[in-house]
C-alpha cells in the first residue's frame, strides 16, 4: 500500500520529502517546452505542482504531455515538495510539488460545458456579464442544474451541502438526546395525507395510490403505538404546479411527532432548543463551510435570540396592520405578508427567527386541534426564518369522531385514510408534532434566495434530471 498524501496537508514540514497525491486539474499553463505549472484540487484545497524537463525530474515530452491535459482530469503526482520564495497566488498551499512521475487516471472532455472559474462567480456576476461574455451568460441556473456534477465541484456548492449535513446531524442527535426514537413511514400511500390537490398519483398495482406529501398520517400512529416520541428524515413528495424560489416537487422532510401533557407549547419549546442548537451549532462547526457560502453568495449571518421569539397570529396581523397592510385576522398570510412581518419583527424584536401560533383553524389542515377558547383559531404554528416559513406544526385531533367530522369538512375522502382514523379509536395520547424543509432551513441560513441551491439534484415543475 503505498502512502498517499492529502492535498490540504502539504505545508512546509513536508519540505524535500517526497510525496503521492492524487486531484484535479484546475489550471495548466505552460511555460516553455522544457517547464509547465499545473494547480491540483482536492477537497477544496490547491497545490501548484512544477513540471520541469531535468535528468533528476522529467522528460521533455512529459512536459508537453502534461501541458496538454485537460482541465478537470483527475491526476496522479509523485514529486518533492520545495517553498518558493515568493507567496504562492495560484494555490491555497504555500508550497509546491516538483513533479517527478505524473499519470493521468482519467482524462476530462476538452470542452467543458462549465468552467471551474466561472462556476465559481456569483449569479449576480454572471447576469451582471451577460450582456458582453456570452459564454459567460450561459453559466445561468439552468446550465448549472443541467450540468450539476461540475457545479457542485465548487467551493460555494461543498459548503451548502456540508452545512445541509450538519443540520441534519444536530436534528437527529438533539432528539434522541431528548428521548425521541428516528423511525421511517411509507413514501406509497393510499391517499392525501395533507389535503389539497399537490400529490403524485400513482397506480399501486391496480390500486390507486399516492406519493406521501408528508409522512403525518404513520408519524401520528406510531404515537397512538406508543413511541412517546417520534422523528424521520425522509422525502416527501409534491406536486406543486408553480415554479417559485421555494418550493420543490421532492424535498427532505425533518418531521416531529410527540404526547403532550398539557399544552401545545411543548412542542414549540421543542422547536426552540432545536433551532438554537442548530444555528449554534452551524456557527461554531461549519466556520470554513460558511465562509466558502459567503464568497460566492453574500450574506450576513442569522439574528436569533437564545430564547426564540413566540408572537400570536393576532399580533403578528396587528402588527402588519398597523404598518398599512390590508389584511384581516382571519386572512391566510401571503408570502408577501409573511416577508413584510419578518421584517416588522427584526425591527422591533430584533431577530430573523420566530414562532407565530394560534393560526385561523380554516387555514390549517383537518387534522390539527381548534383552540379550547376559541374554535376559530387552532393550537398551530407556523416558523420563519428572514420572513420565509420553515416549519408547520400543530397539536393533532385525537378523538376519531372529530377528526372524521373535520376530515370530511376539509373535503378529504375519509375511505382513503380510515386505517389511520381508526389508530385513534383504541386509546390516543394527546399530542402534536411539526415537520421541517431541510432545504429552505439551508436556502433561508445563508440567505440563499432559491431552494435550488440547496438541493442537490432538484425536482421542481419542470427538471427530472440529472
Ligand atoms: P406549505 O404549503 O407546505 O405549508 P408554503 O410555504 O407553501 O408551505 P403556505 O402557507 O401553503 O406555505 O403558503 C404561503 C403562501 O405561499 C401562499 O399564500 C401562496 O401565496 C404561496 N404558495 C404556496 N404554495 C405555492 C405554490 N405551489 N406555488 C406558488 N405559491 C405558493
Ligand atoms: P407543511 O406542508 O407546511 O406541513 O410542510 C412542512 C415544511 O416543509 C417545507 N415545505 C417545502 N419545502 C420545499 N418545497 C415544497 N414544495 C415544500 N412544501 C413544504 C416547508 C414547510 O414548512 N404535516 C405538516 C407538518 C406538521 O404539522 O407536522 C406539513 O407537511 O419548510
Amino acid at each position: 500500500q503505498r502512502k498517499w498524501n492529502e492535498i490540504g496537508s502539504l505545508d512546509e514540514n513536508l519540505k524535500d520529502k517526497e510525496v503521492l497525491i492524487r486531484g484535479r486539474v484546475q489550471t495548466i499553463r505552460p511555460v516553455s517546452k522544457t517547464i509547465a505549472f499545473l494547480v491540483l484540487r482536492q477537497k477544496g484545497f490547491t497545490v501548484q505542482c512544477v513540471v520541469t524537463a531535468a535528468p533528476e525530474l522529467v522528460s521533455k515530452q512529459m512536459v508537453k504531455y502534461a501541458s496538454s491535459l485537460n482541465k478537470e482530469s483527475i491526476v496522479d503526482v509523485y514529486g518533492i515538495v520545495s517553498k518558493p520564495n515568493e507567496p504562492i497566488k495560484a494555490a491555497t498551499q504555500q508550497v509546491e510539488v516538483q513533479v517527478s512521475r505524473l499519470y493521468c487516471i482519467n482524462r476530462a472532455i476538452e470542452k467543458l460545458p462549465i468552467n471551474f472559474e466561472d462556476a465559481i462567480r456569483s449569479e449576480a456576476e454572471i447576469e451582471a456579464a451577460a450582456l458582453e461574455n456570452k459564454q459567460l451568460a450561459r453559466v445561468n441556473r439552468d446550465t448549472r442544474l443541467d450540468y450539476r456534477v461540475l457545479d457542485i465541484r465548487t467551493p460555494a456548492k461543498q459548503g451548502i451541502f456540508r452545512i445541509q449535513c450538519q443540520v441534519e446531524n444536530i436534528f437527529r442527535n438533539f432528539l434522541i438526546s431528548k428521548g425521541f426514537v428516528g423511525i421511517h413511514t411509507p413514501k406509497l400511500i393510499a391517499g392525501s395525507s395533507e389535503g389539497g390537490s399537490a400529490v403524485f398519483k400513482l397506480d399501486y398495482k391496480g390500486q390507486p395510490a399516492c406519493l406521501a406529501q408528508s409522512p403525518q398520517l404513520h408519524k401520528q400512529i406510531a404515537i397512538c403505538g406508543d413511541f412517546n416520541r417520534v422523528f424521520e428524515v425522509g422525502h416527501v413528495f409534491r406536486a406543486e404546479d408553480s415554479y417559485t424560489h421555494r418550493h420543490l416537487c421532492e424535498f427532505i422532510g425533518l418531521d416531529v411527532e410527540m404526547e403532550i401533557n398539557e399544552h401545545y407549547s411543548e412542542v414549540m419549546k421543542i422547536v426552540d432548543e432545536l433551532f438554537v442548537a442548530i444555528f449554534d451549532g452551524l456557527n461554531e462547526n461549519c466556520k470554513k463551510e460558511l465562509e466558502a457560502v459567503g464568497k460566492q453568495f453574500p450574506f450576513e449571518p442569522l439574528k436569533y435570540l437564545r430564547e426564540t421569539l413566540v408572537l400570536t397570529f393576532k399580533e403578528g396581523v396587528q402588527m402588519l396592520q398597523e404598518a398599512g397592510v390590508e389584511i384581516g385576522f382571519e386572512d391566510d398570510l401571503n408570502t408577501e405578508s409573511e416577508k413584510k412581518l419578518g421584517q416588522l419583527v427584526l425591527e422591533k424584536y430584533g431577530t430573523e427567527f420566530y414562532i407565530l401560533h394560534r393560526y385561523p383553524l380554516k387555514v390549517r389542515p383537518f387534522y390539527t386541534m381548534s383552540c379550547y377558547d376559541d374554535p376559530t383559531y387552532s393550537n398551530s404554528f407556523d416558523v420563519f426564518i428572514r420572513g420565509e416559513e420553515i416549519i408547520s406544526g400543530a397539536q393533532r385531533i385525537h378523538d376519531p369522531e372529530f377528526l372524521k367530522t373535520r376530515a370530511e369538512a376539509c373535503g378529504i375522502d375519509v375511505q382513503t385514510i380510515s386505517t389511520y382514523i381508526d389508530s385513534f379509536r383504541y386509546g390516543a395520547p394527546p399530542h402534536g408534532g411539526f415537520g421541517v424543509g431541510l432545504e429552505r432551513v439551508v436556502m433561508l441560513f445563508c440567505a440563499l434566495q432559491n431552494i435550488r441551491n440547496s438541493s442537490l439534484f432538484p425536482r421542481d415543475p419542470q427538471r427530472l434530471a440529472p
